[in-house]
């Protein structure tokens, strides 16, 4: 009596370990384009309001470590600025893509952040801006830390106020 052939799959079955070959496409990516407000900024300012700014920036490979962006313009004397210049972020849906925004009171026309009050801060990622609410955040400033005052020495324990993102 002859052996009964080998089922096909038993025949054709081995295992190289490597990926399939219909492996998901790599980092596709698409831009978006997001506009910051915020609302009730702490004040600063002795005489007037705040005069606040946003700058913008993503985490590099170390932690810790923050390519600066882009800055907005100043919005003077306002603690609800809606900030017209907006920041162009390459979004890649399977990278965490860590994010940082610095709100300050500027007090000087001087790029050097030093120069001016911090007023707040927030860390969070791409993808949850993108996934949260139809592409819009709202959260409370954090506090800026001591350490994020190496050489600014006025800085506030109040409230900073509240920062929204919003996708365009
Ligand atoms: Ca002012
Ligand atoms: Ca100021």
């Amino acid at each position: 009596m002859a052996a009964p052939p080998y089922p096909f799959s038993q025949q054709a079955s081995f295992n190289t370990g490597a990926a399939p070959p219909n492996a998901p496409y790599t980092n596709p990516q698409s831009k978006i384009e997001l506009k910051i407000s915020c609302r009730n900024l702490v004040d600063l300012d002795v005489f007037s309001k705040s005069d606040p700014f946003c700058v913008f920036y993503m985490q590099g490979a170390t932690k810790g470590s923050w390519r600066e962006i882009g800055r907005t313009e100043v919005i003077w004397d306002n603690l609800n600025p809606d900030f017209v210049k907006s920041f162009i972020v390459d979004y890649f849906f399977e990278e965490q893509q860590v994010v940082k925004f610095e709100i300050y009171d500027a007090d000087s026309d001087s790029r050097d952040l030093s120069q001016h009050d911090y007023i707040g801060k927030l860390v969070t990622s791409v993808g949850s801006i993108v996934g949260e609410n139809g592409g819009r955040i709202k959260h409370q400033l954090q506090v800026p830390s001591a350490k994020d005052f190496e050489r600014n020495d006025k800085y506030t324990r109040k409230s900073p106020g509240t920062i929204i993102g919003m996708i365009y």
